[in-house]
């Protein structure tokens, strides 16, 4: 590695651009943020952390950019501020531009999936990283965001307790105190084991059910019912004041009028578990090629209700960034 122009010596650069409360604290000094973030950050507005994996490797070009775009937009439509979370050549990002959010767009597979132990090798290489749930987690809370949204995150694998495969989001949640909204985990993975496995708050939105991504239902009752985007706010609240130092996720399920395509997904989901057990696809290139199989498999319907539920997560997302902000004052 060339060591003159390492990435970490680059980045004393940056301080420029880092929130003024945080710019001396260890980790914190190494990352960029955005200077609508920042701001944001010192005002105590609400802002919403944003994921980049589901840009790179969730969902193909175009449709990628153009999602993360809308998403955006629904997230400041609600006030809220959207903090896309990646590693751009070498350097965190919270808060992406419009050319940086292109950039990574049009990176796609090629930009490094990146979860919280990528991250290291990631900046060491100067190269670009989409960051999972657990890395967006990680670098959401050293800069301050209590919460973030996206689409479903990791779980443990089906068959996960032959393989080990269980995804480390899991074990973010259990070590962040960062709220993550989603519309629960996809039924590739083996639901009932994920939730006896994650260990935190698992509150769900108006309803008594886990939900499962592209479906409304998985079997699963959850303990924690939450009906508004004040009882999310207060929940997050407590959980930060009493310092309890874990994550809580908050499912939201897939909006009725997208739930119908359901049934035609799951069987395509089966489908697609099938041939990469036959391919032997396993470890972190099994989502995306589950993701992308399923999409095939359904004609583009399940890619089509991915977008309808990560933007109905935004929506959900910003008000309850925008509660937590009033509880907060
Ligand atoms: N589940 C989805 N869509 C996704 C992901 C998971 O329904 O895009 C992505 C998220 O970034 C999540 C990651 O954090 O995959 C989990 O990957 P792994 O199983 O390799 O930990
Ligand atoms: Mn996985």
């Amino acid at each position: 590695m060339a060591s003159s122009s390492s990435a970490l010596s680059r980045l004393s650069n940056l301080h420029g651009h880092l929130h003024p409360s945080h710019s001396n604290k260890g980790g914190v000094g190494f990352i960029k943020i955005s200077p609508e973030v920042s701001e944001a950050l010192s005002n105590d507005h609400a802002v919403v952390a944003l994921e980049s994996t589901i840009i790179s490797h969730g969902m193909p070009y175009p449709k990628n950019l153009e999602t993360a775009r809308e998403v955006e937009a629904v997230v400041r439509e609600n006030g809220a501020v959207p903090a896309t979370i990646a590693i751009l050549d070498g350097i965190p990002c919270v808060g992406l531009s419009m050319e940086e959010l292109e950039k990574l767009a049009n990176l796609g597979p090629r930009a490094q999936k990146t979860a919280r132990r990528d991250i290291a090798h990631v900046v060491a290489t100067r190269g670009n990283g989409a960051t999972t749930v657990s890395a967006t987690m990680f670098f959401a809370s050293m800069v301050g965001i209590p919460l973030f949204v996206t689409g479903g995150i990791g779980g443990v694998h089906r068959h996960g307790e032959h393989t080990m495969d269980i995804s480390s989001d899991l074990t973010e949640l259990g070590r962040t105190p960062v709220a993550v909204i989603s519309a629960g985990v996809k039924s590739i993975l083996d639901v009932p084991r994920t939730l006896e496995y994650l260990g935190v708050c698992v509150a769900a939105y108006r309803t008594n059910e886990f939900p499962s991504f592209f479906s409304e239902t998985s079997g699963c009752k959850v303990p924690c019912r939450v009906d508004t985007p004040e009882d999310c706010a207060q929940l997050i609240d407590a959980n930060l004041k009493l310092e309890l130092g874990t994550g809580i996720l908050i499912a939201v399920p897939i909006p009725k009028e997208h739930a119908a395509s359901g049934r035609l997904i799951e069987s395509a989901i089966k489908r697609a578990l099938e041939e990469a057990r036959d391919k032997n696809i396993i470890g972190n290139a099994a989502t995306p090629f589950l993701l992308a199989r399923v999409n095939e498999l359904t004609g583009g319907a399940s890619l089509a209700s991915n977008i309808a539920l990560v933007k109905n997560n935004a929506l959900v997302g910003a008000k309850i960034s925008v509660a937590l902000a009033q509880v907060k004052e």
